[in-house]
């Protein structure tokens, strides 16, 4: 059961696998295969080649002398060494990715020509990256932020990118306010403070002056901005994009990720403590779902609207702060990601991806959404910085299983060695080699949808996107009760920070107010204002008085507790029948118990046997757990009753509202604690508590518990 980490080779860790292995002998896999390097056995070099005798010793003028010059094997190494780092993202620095598999549910034909959503059969290779987007690479995982979600679909006829994040809408409406909206953003430039954060004065100044950031900002006061696992997020593709039939016909799009593990979160106080008890959380949990065979999934849909029908809605399409709601254009499934396998190199693999919303394939275009529009330019104007030049696409991550044949030359890192004289078109010298391919229904070349446009050059911003608050309202209004409560919890949090009182004026009078008074008068309270009385502008309001596709409580997921971590809290006099009986019963259902005892010893069961711990309780506390078990055992439950660690562990599993399983002779404990049993703190030795505990890890959180658990100390 402790899944103690093996050096087998990535062969055997993938053994077992399902469909996975037809991924793994694809394309792409084997054209990283040609740039692995594998060392088993080998001598140690130079770059060059050169077998090197003594790894140990700089070349000295005699054992006590001074350091030569001329020891070309220490400068190549200490050269190289000086030059590892590159410049990280701007946005998105600290992230992790993983490799995987697409596959269509069919054939798309009528929506789309894009061959990778054509044939069902067909496995096209992925990669994944998911990232915060304020901190820089060193940065907590569980900082309250938007996440990234970008994924890099290695398809036949070349690589199309949907660099999305978790959330459905953007801060801003024109790519021209990314500067602004991103240095408001970032730590301010004075102290460099705070690292991970947007609860601070200059990204507050910015958005209360900015309205049409309003709906995206009550999504990251949401419970959205502190997802559990980058497992359980929902991924959009935000802007409205075309998708193109083999006849031309194109329809507007808007991109759907839907996790089978459904889309759950931490509480602000879990997230905020993880921070700094496990600052890797989310790179560690993706890693060690694939590593133990958990695949994530996530079903790919989208919501599409006819042509004709684009002036059909009380918001405009091309406006990147809007959704369609769910309940207007239900979306639908395109096919499924599986993430099956994680990099061998984060640097190689994750550091190097580059993503660019431009990178699409015939079947897919753009549209006019000027946030889209711009990013279009900048996505590859940054990697040419960032990674050291235009051969970017070269890196073996970022290479297109498509072959790439053109009259690009040169520049820096140029690895292809291309043959042949000619490198223009047309040519005659080299047989008029690569030529063009004319659009056609099937493996035709790129063609640009055909959007008639006939305007005056200008600047200025179409009234239609001129509502900045109705969705932010249906936002809010489609929340659960617990769910508005850490929203008002968090606009406080956030404003309590910021030091300038106008500032906290502003947005709770201009923007909070405009959103719901409610909302805004909880806020004012909380930072000692006046509650607003009326909002600053005329809302309109949405068609729908609430999307319940908004609200977390209603995206449990398919896969019940499979890969939750489970804490079974263990001393010495356990009963190791029940251990086993325990983590058979969770094992069944395909999540993790772990057992963990007051330290990284083994404990003695109550039979004298020895029973080895995964971690102790202070290695793996109970911000990192899903769940906790206190098994059976007179001598463990009286030392764990004894022990502060124990005890702590109980009361914040308890505050966190985790599902808690104490045996019967257990309640003791509880009632020394001051616990009360509920629908997911239960007692008892038989199966019907098995039962029951497993329910409430399905609801991932014991909402009931919210009020109560307010009482216990943080
Ligand atoms: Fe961006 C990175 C997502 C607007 C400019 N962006 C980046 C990444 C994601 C997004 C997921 C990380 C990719 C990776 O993992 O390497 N960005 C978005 C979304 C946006 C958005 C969903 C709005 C809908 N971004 C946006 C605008 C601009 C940029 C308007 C500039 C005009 N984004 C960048 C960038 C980054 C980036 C500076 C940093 C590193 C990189 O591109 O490769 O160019």
């Amino acid at each position: 059961m402790p899944s103690k980490k093996t050096d087998a080779p990535r062969e055997s860790q993938m053994a077992g696998t399902q469909t996975p292995d037809k991924a793994n002998t694809n394309a792409k896999l084997q054209s990283l295969e040609t740039f692995r390097a594998d060392a088993t056995g080998e001598a140690l070099r130079t770059n060059h080649g050169v077998k090197i005798a003594d790894n140990q010793n700089s070349l000295k003028a005699g054992p006590r002398g001074p350091s030569l010059l001329e020891d070309f094997i220490m400068r190549e190494k200490i050269t190289h060494f000086d030059h590892e780092r590159i410049p990280e993202r701007i946005v998105h620095a600290r992230g992790t990715g993983a490799h995987g598999y697409f596959q269509s549910y069919g054939d798309h034909a009528a929506l789309t020509k894009a061959g990778f959503l054509r044939d069902p059969e067909k496995i096209t290779p992925v990669f994944v990256r998911f990232s915060t987007v304020q901190g820089p690479r060193g940065s907590g995982d569980t900082v309250r932020d938007v996440r990234g979600f970008a994924v890099k679909f290695y398809t036949d006829e070349g690589n199309f990118d949907l660099v999305g994040n978790n959330m459905p809408v953007f801060f801003i409406q024109d790519a021209i306010k990314f500067p602004d909206f991103v240095h408001a953003v970032k730590p301010e430039p004075h102290n460099e403070i705070p690292t991970g954060g947007s609860a601070h004065d200059t990204f507050w100044d910015f958005v209360s002056l900015v309205p049409e950031s309003a709906h995206m900002v009550i999504w990251a006061m949401s419970d959205r901005a502190i997802p559990r696992s980058l497992r359980m997020m929902e991924g959009f593709g935000v802007h409205t994009f075309r998708l193109i039939n083999a006849e031309g016909v194109a329809s507007f799009v808007k991109f759907h990720w839907k996790p089978s593990q459904g889309v759950h979160s931490v509480l602000w106080d879990e997230a905020q403590k993880l921070a700094g008890k496990d600052a890797d959380y989310h790179r560690r949990d993706l890693s060690e779902a694939i590593e133990t065979g958990n695949y994530p999934e996530w079903e790919l849909g989208v919501q599409i609207v006819p042509e004709e029908d684009e002036h059909k809605f009380d918001f405009d399409l091309l406006d990147p702060t809007k959704i369609i709601p769910e309940e207007l254009v239900p979306v639908t499934p395109l096919g499924k990601m599986v993430l099956n396998r994680n990099p061998d190199n984060f640097f190689a693999e994750v550091e190097q991806v580059a993503f660019c919303p431009g990178h699409i394939v015939p079947g897919i275009d753009f549209t006019n959404d000027p946030l889209l529009q711009g990013r279009l330019f900048s996505y590859t104007d940054t990697q040419i910085s960032r990674l050291g030049g235009p051969n970017f696409h070269e890196i073996p991550i970022n290479r297109p299983v498509a072959p790439n044949h053109n009259g690009q030359r040169d520049a820096m890192h140029r690895m292809t060695i291309d043959k042949g004289r000619a490198a223009y078109e047309p040519n005659s010298i080299d047989g008029g080699w690569p030529q063009e391919t004319p659009p056609a229904a099937q493996d035709g070349g790129f063609e640009s949808y055909q959007e008639r446009i006939d305007a005056n050059k200008i600047r200025q911003r179409s009234e239609s996107f001129g509502d900045h608050f109705s969705q932010a309202r249906l936002f809010f209004q489609s929340m659960s009760a617990n769910e508005q409560q850490h929203i008002i919890k968090a606009y406080s949090f956030e404003l309590g920070k910021v030091e300038r009182e106008h500032i906290r004026v502003r947005e709770v009078n201009e923007i909070l107010a405009n959103i719901d008074l409610q909302l805004a008068a909880a806020v004012a309270a909380n930072l000692g204002l006046p509650a607003p009385k009326k909002g600053t502008v005329q809302v309109k309001g949405s068609s729908l008085a609430k999307s319940p596709a908004l609200s977390q409580m209603n995206l449990p997921g398919s896969v019940g507790i499979k890969g939750r971590k489970i804490a079974l809290l263990v001393a010495d006099g356990v009963d190791g029948g029940d251990v086993d009986r325990l983590v058979k019963a969770l094992e069944a259902q395909s999540a993790r118990p772990l057992l963990l005892g007051p330290s990284s010893a083994p404990v003695k069961t109550a039979d004298g046997k020895a029973l080895a711990v995964d971690a102790s309780m202070e290695g793996m506390p109970s911000v990192m757990v899903d769940a906790i078990v206190v098994p059976a055992g007179k001598a463990s439950l009286q030392a764990l009753g004894a022990n502060g660690v124990a005890k702590h562990y109980l009361l914040e599993g308890y505050k966190h509202l985790k599902a808690i399983a104490v045996a019967k002779d257990g309640k003791a404990l509880l009632d020394t604690l001051g616990l009360k049993e509920d629908k997911g703190l239960l007692v008892g030795d038989d199966q019907k508590v098995v039962d029951a505990f497993i329910k409430a890890i399905e609801g991932h959180r014991v909402w009931e518990r919210e009020a109560a658990a307010e009482a216990i100390p943080a």
